[in-house]
């Protein structure tokens, strides 16, 4: 569903006063305690947040892709880790289900993935599977009416927090391919299901990532997701298009604020008897963060755009990626040099989010695997 215009644009003015108000006073502190705050997280399930792209049927506010991205240009304008918390139900985590899952699946998770009361997980990574997502190992074998499941995925975006995994894992091991794999939707406090301690990473604190281990855990057949085995590695491709989208908007949501911030502090700081803003240096590195921002923003609106009229986007979805989450890392990286060594001390946060936006070209694909998807799209076409 499309919001109406009006809508939709008093929905991004209140998470624009939300961000403002409750989120950026308390980013430095986030950072610190490595966690974001029980009624912060009870404040974004209460505007609607986990339930974004979920449809309204099942309780979720149902929007187009086209809206999410809106919604995301306002509400990254903060530290990415606030993101991240409803992130996995809005994308990556719920989608395998909206997409490719029953309506007896549907019903039974999305309504709970929607209000936030579940929070959901996407295992297809592994210690040995990374880029070549397709080698995965986890196993899963069929016994009565269970799946038995064996393997460790890892880098688990907030495992620690999940109420529900989707995890890829092989139904058939005499296919060492994509077509082996299936997809599953596995409850935490499935005995056999342990989630270990989180990782310690570069940036994003509050935002947690661990790896989850199935020993002999015993999955009822009837969490396959769609039902049909081997469809899975399929159902997690259409899931990171869609994702790759997501994060692209997240990346210019992030820029936004790094050149309102870049532009705020050279109009403020003075050096040689006036403010930094005045010299032509300082001014083609802001000249380059807003067309570089300004070409990832339509960019993205053209892929959603096409994404909501049902056409393949792979190929656009990878060049938005790619180019997004390599035009943030810019900007970050000019960010850091216009504030100088304000830049580089963690007062100012500036340095924060330049750890922050590194993953961006990492996870849902790195950049390279982005690179391979648009050349293979241009020479299978
Ligand atoms: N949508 C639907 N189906 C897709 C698809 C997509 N976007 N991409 C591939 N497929 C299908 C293919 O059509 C093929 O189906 P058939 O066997 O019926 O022809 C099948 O999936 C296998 O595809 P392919 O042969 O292209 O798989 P590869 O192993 O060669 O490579 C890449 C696939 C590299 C693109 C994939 O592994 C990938 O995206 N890797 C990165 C994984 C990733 O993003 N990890 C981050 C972890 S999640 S945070």
């Amino acid at each position: 569903m499309a919001l109406d215009a009006e809508t939709r644009a008093q929905f991004i003015e209140t998470l624009g006063r939300f961000v403002r108000e409750r989120l950026r006073p308390i980013e430095a502190k986030v950072a610190e305690d490595d966690a974001i705050p029980a009624q912060i997280i009870a404040e974004m399930r209460e505007l609607g947040l986990f339930g974004l792209s979920i449809p309204e049927e099942y309780g979720g506010l149902g929007l187009s892709l086209s809206d999410e991205i809106e919604v995301m240009f306002t509400f990254c304008q903060t530290s990415p880790a606030f993101r991240s918390a409803f992130g996995t139900n809005v994308g990556i985590g719920s989608q395998g289900l909206v997409i490719d899952g029953t309506a007896a699946q549907k019903a039974r998770y999305l309504p709970k993935l929607a209000t936030g009361e579940l929070v959901a997980s996407f295992c297809l990574t592994e210690p040995e599977a990374g880029s070549d997502a397709a080698s995965l190992k986890t196993s899963a074998r069929l016994d009565g009416d269970t799946y038995v499941l064996n393997g460790t995925k890892r880098y688990i975006t907030n495992a620690p927090h999940a109420g529900l995994f989707t995890v890829m894992a092989r139904t058939d091991a005499g296919n060492r391919g994509a077509g082996g794999i299936s997809a599953f939707a596995v409850e935490a406090g499935t005995p056999g299901v342990h989630v270990g301690k989180p990782d310690k990473k570069m940036g994003q604190q509050g935002a947690k990532i661990a790896d989850v281990i199935f020993e002999d855990a015993r999955v009822p057949a009837a969490n396959l997701i769609g039902g049909i085995e081997g469809k899975g590695f399929k159902t997690a491709m259409k899931v990171l298009d869609r994702g790759r989208l997501h994060i692209s908007s997240v990346c210019v949501g992030v820029a936004t604020r790094l050149l309102e911030d870049s532009i705020a502090y050279a109009r403020e700081r003075k050096q040689f008897g006036q403010a930094i803003s005045e010299f032509q240096l300082v001014q083609a590195m802001l000249a380059d963060c807003k067309t570089e921002l300004y070409a990832a923003q339509c960019m993205v609106r053209d892929a959603a755009r096409r994404f909501d009229a049902g056409e393949n986007v792979s190929t656009e979805a990878a060049c938005a990626k790619y180019f997004c989450s390599e035009m943030v890392g810019r900007v970050a990286d000019r960010a850091v040099q216009i504030h100088g060594g304000a830049g580089y001390v963690a007062d100012y946060g500036i340095e924060r989010f330049y750890r922050d936006v590194r993953i961006f070209r990492i996870y849902e694909g790195t950049s390279q695997i982005q690179q391979m998807v648009i050349a293979r799209g241009l020479t299978r076409a």
